[in-house]
């Protein structure tokens, strides 16, 4: 019978207690085709790599931060102090699978099935994420991974913004970029677009921070205003709050509204990238949802019954401006 899992417990268990465990000298210096690594959420089991290998009807396990490494013959479990902790060969991995263990809440793993061991390892902070990383965990082991991940590099995210930041982790936690809050205040200027209140503060900014960095600048712009309040969101945003532009749209039918989002990014050798994203909806006429940040709980997307504010960031990143936006701005990086 399978025994019920600890995972409580795994903590106390000491990692190489196991002897028949053997761990495999390894190239480190081989080409990574992935790098996945633990994801800093608040949660105590999902924020961590969970490895746990099982024999003859029990298990050991040990659960630590980590990084898991995908080279072109192994995959590679380092822990949070690079030490080596698991190597298995490619070639020997029989099947992939993803789990889902329900507890109080749900941990999805990886099951890793070599003709000696079985892993689980688990990847991700969530369904969606995990899902994602398991899709690519997959096919990098096969070798079908075409965009090689390299070494992870600290972006710098400058924004005095809370709510952009957890997007910005939602959505490069895949990735091999760090998003990194960097709150220093470049000058907004008042300027009619997005794009030039964007291209201002890179020009600001450079020099002053050690590139790559984004800037990211965004609004909502409301068709029956003639695209009020714009750049002037965070303004607007602060003086008379949701209730005062609820109250400037009272009786208004005409509801349609983008918000638009420009990230700006400084790359390495100094050059200045623009990535755009919109979204399309509605205002509706009060408050809903207590998720996400800013105009959020008014602002229904095209194609769906709740404001961003009742969809998680993972949803509303899949449509959003800054979604879009974001994933531009990945692709480009990876290129
Ligand atoms: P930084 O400039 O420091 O990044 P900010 O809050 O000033 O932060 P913006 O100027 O880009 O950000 O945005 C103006 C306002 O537009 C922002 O304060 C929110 O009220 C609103 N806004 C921007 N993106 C939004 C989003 O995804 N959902 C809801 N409101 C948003």
């Amino acid at each position: 019978m399978t025994p019920e899992r600890e995972w409580d417990v795994a903590d106390e268990v000491e990692w190489g207690i196991e002897e028949d465990i053997v761990w495999e000298e390894t190239d480190e210096d081989e080409e990574t085709i992935l790098e996945l690594r633990n994801d800093s959420q608040p949660s105590f089991f999902v924020r961590k790599f969970a490895v746990v290998w099982w024999r003859n009807g029990f298990y050991k396990a040990g659960k630590v931060d980590g990084l898991i490494r995908v080279t072109p013959t192994r995959t590679l479990f380092f822990d949070e102090k690079g030490k080596l902790r698991l190597s298995i060969n490619n070639s020997d991995i029989k099947e992939i699978k993803l789990h889902e263990h329900e507890s109080d809440f749900s941990i999805f793993y990886n099951e890793i099935i070599t003709n000696k061991e079985v892993y689980d390892i688990t990847t991700g902070v969530d369904k969606a994420q995990s899902e994602q990383n398991h899709k690519d965990l997959k096919s990098a082991i096969s070798g079908n991974y075409d965009a090689p991940l390299k070494e992870i590099v600290d972006l710098q995210i400058v924004t005095s913004n809370e709510g952009k930041i957890k997007e910005f982790i939602s959505i490069f936690g895949k990735t091999n970029f760090n998003p990194v809050k960097t709150n220093i205040d470049y000058p907004e200027i008042q300027a009619s677009s997005l794009e030039e209140v964007v291209d201002f503060g890179l020009s600001w900014l450079q020099g002053k921070i050690k590139p790559p960095f984004v800037i990211d600048d965004a609004g909502a712009f409301i068709d029956n205003l003639q695209g009020f309040p714009g750049v002037y969101s965070r303004y607007v945003y602060d003086t008379i709050g949701l209730e005062g532009v609820l109250k400037q749209m009272e009786n208004v039918e005409e509801r349609q509204c983008i918000f638009r989002c420009v990230l700006g990014l400084m790359t390495e050798s100094g050059e200045k990238h623009r990535f755009v994203g919109e979204c399309k909806g509605t205002l509706i006429d009060e408050q809903r949802g207590d998720r996400g940040f800013g105009y959020d709980p008014i602002f229904i997307p095209e194609g769906f019954d709740k404001t961003f504010a009742e969809l998680t960031s993972e949803e509303k990143n899949s449509i959003s401006h800054r979604g879009i936006a974001m994933r531009k701005l990945i692709d480009f990086l990876l290129k």
